[in-house]
Parts: C-alpha cells; structure tokens; sequence
C-alpha cells in the first residue's frame, strides 16, 4: 500500500478561492488501487510554504509527495517537468514578500527535473478524457518556488515528487473569456495523477516536447 501526499496551495492574490485546495479537500477520501491519500493545504508565502510540506512530509512519511497549485489561462492539468531557482515574484505572496531574482536555495543547483513520471501521468489522464499536457514552466512565483524546495529537501531521500498545475475554477472566470475546469474533473485528474504514479515506478518514453 503506496501513501501519496497531496498539497494544495491557498488562495492568493487577493482571490477568495484556490481550486488546488478545493480540490485537494475532495481528495481526502478518494480510493486508489493499491494505495492511500493524504492531504495538506499550503499557504502561499515564500519559505513557509516549503516548511509546511517538509512537516508535512515527516508526518506522514509519503511515498510519493504532488504539489498542486492554480495556473490562470491553462486549459489543462499540467504536470510540471522543472522547477528552477529562483524566486523572481511579479505580486507579492500572501505575507508580502516580493524578491526579485534570489535563489530560492543559496548555492542550490540551477534546477531540479520532477521525479514523478510526467509522461505516463500525461497519458492516463488523456486516456480518460481529462485535458493534461506536460508543462516546461512552472513559473518564478511561490508554485515554482516550493517545487524547488522540496525537491531540494528530497534530494537524498527515496520520495517521489512533483508539481502539478490546474485551470481555474468556472466561477474564477467572471470575465468569460479565460479557460476553465469543473472541480469533480480537477479532483478525478489529481487522482489519475496519483493513480498513475504509483502505477509507473518508471516513466515511459512518449513525446511531450514543444517547439516555440
Ligand atoms: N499558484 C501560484 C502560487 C499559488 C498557486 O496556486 C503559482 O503558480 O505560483
């Protein structure tokens, strides 16, 4: 039986709502073949964010981890390949912190590649009609941010982990004009996430590059 840490960040930005955290709650029963979900909610500030997983973490002793934040203007679920280090925030984070192009680990490596199989994930939830691309930005704000920080804090560890980032909500869209995804698909996409990592100690080679 496989244990799989799911985070969801808080709202931020001045928003009343964050669909990774509804999302994440909805999780909290849900069932996987041959393994078990726990879940924890994330504040969107820089440092505490990567501490509030790391307890996370030694709480639980996860096999794998999945940090899941909101993406405004993503049409799908993206799993994210890289998370680089830096912090470089274009609005403050929810205590205020607005660094411009700090490391968010002095003297870490530049970057760090997700251990989750992104590429069989990117399959599973295609295969069962949920949108889902890989992803080769996960921007320079807190998402990135705690992507890098527990990666670095697993560096030496057996865990897996990764980031994964999702539409908005349709009642975030209030203009109508930004791309969305119901809150049941959301949920059922992060459990095939989960479903699918633990399904595939090893990532299979499909083709998910871009070209610019
Ligand atoms: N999305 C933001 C931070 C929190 C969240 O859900 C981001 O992409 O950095």
């Amino acid at each position: 039986m496989k244990k799989v840490l799911i985070t969801g960040f808080e709202p931020f930005g001045g928003a009343a709502i964050n669909p990774a955290l509804e999302a994440v709650k909805k999780l909290q029963n849900a069932t996987l073949n041959g393994g078990e979900i726990v879940i924890c909610d994330v504040p969107v500030t820089r440092y505490e964010a990567v501490d509030t997983v790391i307890a996370a973490i030694e709480k639980y002793q996860p096999d794998y981890v999945i940090t899941v934040g909101q993406a405004g203007g993503r049409a799908a679920i993206t799993p994210e390949r890289v998370a680089i280090n830096v912090d470089d925030f274009r609005i403050p984070d929810n205590a205020g912190n607005q660094p411009i192009d700090e490391p968010v680990v002095v003297d870490g490596p530049d970057a760090y590649f997700t251990t989750l199989p992104i590429k069989a994930i990117t399959r599973t939830l295609q295969e069962n009609g949920i949108p889902c691309q890989v992803s080769n930005t996960a921007g320079t704000f807190v998402c990135n941010h705690l992507f890098y920080g527990v990666q670095h804090y697993l560096r030496d560890k057996e865990i897996g982990h990764g980031f994964v980032h999702i539409p908005l909500l349709p009642e975030q869209d209030t203009l109508g004009n930004q791309a969305t995804m119901s809150l049941d698909v959301i949920a059922e996409g992060l459990r095939l996430v989960a479903q699918a990592t633990i399904d595939n100690p090893h990532d299979v080679a499909i083709g998910a590059g871009q070209i610019c």
